[in-house]
């Protein structure tokens, strides 16, 4: 008889942002004449820029004839993106081999399958608030016990409040694998090299691995900030990065997005190498490499016309970032993020819970955002605002919360 994984039972509730496209539908369907502004779900809205699009052309009419025809690539990508992705990473000092890095279709699908290279009864540690990906992963596997409302059993919460400036302190525990992402989904918050360094001693130290999440880096406009965990001294023996094209090029729906494994990096039981070989193993079992066309495009981000057009959308969305601020500001609301990058994450007034401000927003407003307790028990009392979106949807989102919300 066939069984299922138990542990999609320990699932606390439904994935959060499936959810908030249900309650909007709800309200939707109850109050059709009204229109909803949606600053809910991290989603680019602009157009792909002239350059990319060109890209992705090329990466097409290169299926049109034989020369340039392509049928199944190398699962870690075409090594012109693969290369032109380490170049990147020199600009930063970052120094990343071109064969460490693995081209893949999404840095969502990376962060649920690289805890799959690890022991099952490794310890997991995760920010709090955090993207839920790394916590409901690391459920399936069975690395957790039930939930309940200060989380899952046997993972370790690192709480990311106002009072550490929503950056944790090292685990008290010895922990295993330690998720962090910067800058920061959901609360804006970029880690500084400062606040790095403690972690990657840490790693060092305890064999530990810090898988980091980079999917919002070019959103970092201050220099001093890093952009990846291979500026800090030692990261390559102890840190995973992931990335993605996602928000920096708005491929969000094209899917685009990479994961580096440096020779150096070493596990509790293992030699340099092992890891890279144990995730190209993976890969090239599970995996059969992005698209090409797609591939074509990244190439093209790259560039220095893609490097261009593409900052300026991703300043673009930082403008609307500092709109929603400065609304939210003068209307007496606390808020974190949005300077480098594209989450504002704001207190929620008179001691709401999350989801009540999101009704409390939805029906006085008609604007939908994310209630910050979806991404973990640190994140009850605060509510994530999205940065992307048309301009004038963001600035009718904005006067619509200093018209109508009832404070
Ligand atoms: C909704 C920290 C958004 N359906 O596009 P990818 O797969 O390269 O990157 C996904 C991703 C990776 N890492 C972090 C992210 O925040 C995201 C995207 N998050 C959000 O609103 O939090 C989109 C969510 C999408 C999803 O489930 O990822």
């Amino acid at each position: 008889m066939a069984k299922i994984n138990p542990n999609y039972q320990k699932l606390s509730a439904g994935y959060l942002f499936p959810e908030i496209a249900r309650r909007t539908s709800q309200f939707t369907n109850a109050n059709p004449n009204i229109n909803v502004m949606r600053l809910g779900i991290g989603d680019t809205t602009e157009p792909i820029v002239p350059s990319v699009l060109k890209g992705l052309h090329q990466g097409v009419d290169n299926l049109g004839n034989a020369e340039s025809y392509s049928g199944y690539g190398p699962s870690e990508g075409i090594p012109s993106l693969r290369e032109a992705i380490a170049d990147y990473y020199s600009e930063y000092n970052a120094n990343i081999d071109s064969s460490e890095i693995f081209v893949s279709d999404g840095a969502k699908s990376d962060s649920a399958n690289i805890q799959g290279i690890f022991s099952s009864d490794c310890v997991v540690a995760v920010q709090d608030p955090a993207y839920p990906v790394y916590v409901d992963s690391n459920v399936i596997a069975g690395r957790t016990g039930l939930a309940d409302e200060n989380g899952y059993k046997g993972l370790v919460y690192m709480p990311c409040r106002e009072d550490n400036s929503f950056f944790p302190d090292l685990p008290e525990e010895k922990v295993d694998l330690i998720y962090i992402c910067s800058p920061n989904n959901p609360t804006g918050a970029v880690a500084t090299k400062e606040q790095l360094s403690k972690f990657v001693n840490y790693a060092r130290e305890h064999k530990a691995i810090i898988l980091f999440d980079s999917a919002y880096a070019s959103f970092i406009t201050d220099p001093d900030l890093p952009r990846s965990i291979y500026e800090i001294e030692g990261a390559h023996e102890c840190a995973i990065e992931l990335n993605s094209f996602s928000k920096t090029a708005g491929f969000t729906g094209v899917r685009l997005a990479w994961t580096i494994v440096p020779k150096a990096c070493v596990a509790e039981d293992t030699e340099p190498g092992t890891l890279h070989s144990l995730w190209t193993r993976r890969q090239n079992t599970f995996f059969n490499g992005a698209s090409n066309i797609v591939q074509e495009g990244g190439v093209a981000i790259l560039s220095k016309e893609g490097r261009a057009e593409t900052e300026e959308q991703v300043a673009f969305y930082l403008e609307n970032a500092s709109i929603i601020n400065h609304g939210l500001q003068s209307k007496g609301i606390t808020t974190y993020g949005g300077g480098n990058a594209p989450y504002v994450w704001l207190k929620t007034p008179n001691n709401l819970s999350s989801w009540e401000f999101f009704d409390k927003l939805l029906n006085e407003c008609h604007v939908v955002g994310t209630p910050g307790s979806g991404f973990g028990p640190a994140g009850e009392g605060f509510f994530r605002l999205s940065a992307f979106g048309h301009r004038e949807n963001v600035e009718a989102a904005v006067s619509s919360i200093a018209e109508n919300l009832v404070i």
